[in-house]
């Protein structure tokens, strides 16, 4: 398992957390995001998952993956 801490903009309510939280469990991630500090927190399995496919899954949403 990989487990990384993203920098994500554009977060700000509980919408954005179901949207991006949602994305990622699409495409079999697990993702926590923070919206005080402005990060999600992901943990996925790099053999099943690469790291740009998890980033344009949040992009695909509206939001900046710093
Ligand atoms: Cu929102």
């Amino acid at each position: 398992m990989t487990n990384l801490t993203l920098q994500v903009e554009g977060m700000s309510c509980g919408h954005c957390v179901n949207s991006i939280e949602g994305a990622l469990k699409g495409i079999g991630v697990n993702g926590k995001v923070d919206l005080e500090n402005h990060t999600v927190d992901v943990s996925f399995d790099e053999n099943q998952v690469t790291l740009a496919a998890v980033k344009e899954a949040i992009e695909e949403q509206g939001y900046d993956v710093v």
